[in-house]
């Protein structure tokens, strides 16, 4: 699919403010594909539609959910991490995308996942370190993210983590055993 349609399509799904920060994570995903040697072309149809369901009622969501036997921890979890399990199921039907690279970078940006491919952890990282988040440790991984991309995505990681629990919020498992194969598999582990 053209850049332009694919825009055009996920502008109808996001407020301006969201539509802006896909932008940004679909320029550094660009950056981060030739740096590190994925494809560019999926890395940048990922990243626009990353966040496609990220406004989908929660109903919607937890209906697609069951219906695709999606992983059933979820609906225990906060609906925030629906979107992107969702958002795979939904690029697929609506916007008729077929790569199971591009689909599969999409499903599992927010938790990331034990073994990860090129193309999901540039999805994942890019979504973390776009020009537009402006959090306090942001600034070291997108220094790390030019050196070693495990690396990055590690500290990507590891601070939502650090993150999620000095919210007192609860931690997915997923997102925990994303941390734990980084660090017992990665280069940088
Ligand atoms: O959709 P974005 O805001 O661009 O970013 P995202 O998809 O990475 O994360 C969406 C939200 O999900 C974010 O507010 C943090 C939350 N989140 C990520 N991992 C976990 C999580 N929430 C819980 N409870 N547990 C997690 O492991
Ligand atoms: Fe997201
Ligand atoms: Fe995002």
């Amino acid at each position: 699919m053209e850049r332009s349609r694919a825009l055009e399509l996920v502008k109808k799904q996001l407020t301006d403010k969201r539509y802006m920060h896909t932008l940004g994570v679909t320029e550094t995903a660009i950056q981060l594909a030739n740096r590190y040697g994925a494809d560019v072309q999926k890395a940048e149809l990922a990243a626009i539609f990353h966040d496609y369901a990220k406004f989908r009622p929660k109903e919607e969501m937890k209906q697609i959910l069951i219906n695709e036997r999606e992983d059933e921890r979820l609906l225990a979890f906060h609906h925030e991490l629906w979107h992107a399990p969702a958002g795979a199921v939904l690029v697929h039907r609506e916007a008729g995308i077929e790569d199971k690279d591009i689909l599969s970078a999409i499903r599992w940006h927010t938790t990331g996942k034990p073994g990860m491919t090129l193309l999901e952890k540039i999805i994942y990282l890019a979504d973390y370190i776009e020009p537009g988040r402006a959090f306090p440790v942001v600034e070291e991984v997108r220094a790390i993210a030019k050196q070693s991309l495990d690396a990055a995505v590690l500290a990507a990681v590891k601070n939502s983590i650090l993150f999620l629990m000095s919210k007192k919020q609860p931690v997915f498992p997923v997102t925990m055993d994303t941390y734990n194969d980084l660090i017992q598999n990665g280069d940088d582990g």
